[in-house]
């Protein structure tokens, strides 16, 4: 359609979003809700850091704090206690652009000396300070959407139109960031499947994200072994990896350009395939 690409600018790296790209997960956590407690050993977390590269990564995604439903709030000392080695090594020995998973402009300035080139905010930029943060340092960022706190935010969640206000709330943090001196390349939105959702607001939202996108940036979709697969992942004796590949297919096939996941080697191959066999269908 001689559309110009999509691009996703963080600092001096640049994405053109012409395939779904991969974002792998490595939570340094006692309590995450699928690799809580793995990757606490600063050197286990490097490791596995390094596996995801090899593995066809595109982006590696730490995060020191778990944000699943009923998790409470880490001080920021302790966060930085957990992260702040594992972003240092990582960057100084893996091969990967690293984004950091913290809705703490602190912990995010931190991250960014320390090599992080993405902010990855569960809470959408709604903090001012983080804003500068980004504006300052050109990190790319993620502005996700989440209705209410971790703590609460499952406790019936309501929506008049679900689709219509989690994309007002995306577009009008875009523009605030944008007018506060953050660039727009930067900038990839996420609907942020189970903050504050209930598993037919989140199946909505993922038929919904090419309405999302039109808010004119690439859309992030995090649907990996989260509870909303529950009903299928538990008849599957409690394997989650094809209920999140499944998911982030209708994803995909709707409009995401990026996906974040635990299992980084058969989302790679699965994204690559599910290209493909698009392309033939066409
Ligand atoms: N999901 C989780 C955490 N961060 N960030 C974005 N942008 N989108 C998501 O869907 C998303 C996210 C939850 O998954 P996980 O990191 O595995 O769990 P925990 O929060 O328990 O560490």
């Amino acid at each position: 359609m001689g559309e110009t690409p999509r691009v996703w600018r963080a600092r001096d790296i640049e994405w053109t979003i012409d395939r779904t790209l991969v974002m792998g997960v490595l939570n340094v956590t006692p309590d995450s809700f699928s690799d809580g407690g793995k990757f606490l050993d600063p050197r286990a977390a490097v490791e596995r850091a390094g596996r995801i590269a090899e593995e066809g990564a595109d982006v590696l995604d730490i995060g020191g704090e778990s944000t699943r439903p009923g998790a409470r709030p880490v001080p920021a000392d302790e966060e930085w206690r957990r992260i702040g080695p594992v972003v240092e090594a990582v960057a100084r020995r893996v091969d990967l652009p690293i984004s950091v998973d913290t809705y703490k402009p602190e912990i995010a300035r931190k991250a960014i000396r320390a090599g992080a080139v993405i902010v990855n905010d569960v809470r959408g930029l709604r903090d001012n300070e983080m804003v500068k943060v980004i504006a300052n340092s050109r990190a790319g960022a993620v502005i996700m959407h989440m209705k209410g706190e971790p703590a609460t935010m499952q406790e019936n969640p309501r929506y008049e139109d679900v689709v219509g206000e989690v994309k007002a709330f995306l577009a009008e943090r875009l523009r605030d960031a944008v007018s506060h001196g953050v660039s727009m390349e930067s900038i990839v939105v996420d609907p942020g499947l189970g903050f504050g959702k209930t598993p037919d607001h989140n199946t909505t939202l993922l038929h919904a994200l090419r309405e999302i996108s039109a808010i004119g940036r690439p859309v992030l979709v995090g649907t990996s072994r989260k509870s909303f697969l529950e009903s299928v992942h538990s008849a599957a004796g409690g394997r989650r990896l094809e209920a999140s590949l499944a998911a982030a297919a209708v994803g995909v096939q709707n409009g995401a350009d990026v996906v974040r996941v635990h299992d980084v080697a058969e989302a790679v191959q699965f994204m690559r395939q599910l290209a493909t066999s698009t392309r033939t269908q066409q």
